[in-house]
């Protein structure tokens, strides 16, 4: 905590290929929220990668359709900054099937942009260890790709 009390947090979001053409907006909800985007890249994920991100589901009977679903196109990854950055951005997306969201929470980024269970406009990590792993997989502390974390942060 800060001297203020709050906690600033890192997560990954990711918009999947079914919302990348509404980056826009999704980028204005991400700043309403209170948040900032301090890293970002478009980019194709490989059916090893997409496995990887999500090694959590590797069981999971929608396993298969979600790697399939999050290779069908490019997405965007970002670093998003903020007080409880994890919960924040996760409550921005809403539930994880688009049509339960358009009812409980028609104002999230799911209901917006998602349509169903799988194809719902965006990730979020679900703690911050997530966070964590999910940030390196997308932004190695080690290779010097982007910004470095002591510049990142100087504006904040
Ligand atoms: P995410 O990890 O993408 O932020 O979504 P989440 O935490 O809200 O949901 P999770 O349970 O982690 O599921 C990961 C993604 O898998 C797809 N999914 N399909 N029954 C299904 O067909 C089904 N269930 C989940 C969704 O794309 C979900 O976001
Ligand atoms: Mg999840």
């Amino acid at each position: 905590a800060n001297k203020l009390g709050s906690k600033k947090e890192r997560t990954l979001a990711m918009i999947k290929p079914d919302a990348v053409t509404k980056v826009g907006d999704i980028i204005q909800m991400i700043y309403d929220a209170g948040l900032i985007v301090t890293k970002a890249k478009m980019t194709k994920l490989s059916w090893k990668q997409a496995g990887d991100f999500y090694m959590e589901h590797q069981s999971k009977s929608f396993f298969n359709n979600l790697v399939q679903f999050v290779t069908s196109g490019p997405v965007v990854v970002m670093e998003l900054m903020g007080d409880e950055a994890v919960s924040v951005w996760r409550k921005v997306l809403g539930p994880t099937d688009s049509g339960a969201a358009r009812k409980d929470a028609p104002a999230s980024l799911r209901a917006r942009f998602g349509t169903d269970g799988t194809k719902n406009a965006g990730h979020g990590s679900d703690s911050l260890a997530s966070a964590a792993r999910e940030l390196e997989l997308f932004f190695p502390s080690t290779t010097g790709h982007g910004p470095s974390n002591t510049a990142q942060y100087s504006y904040c």
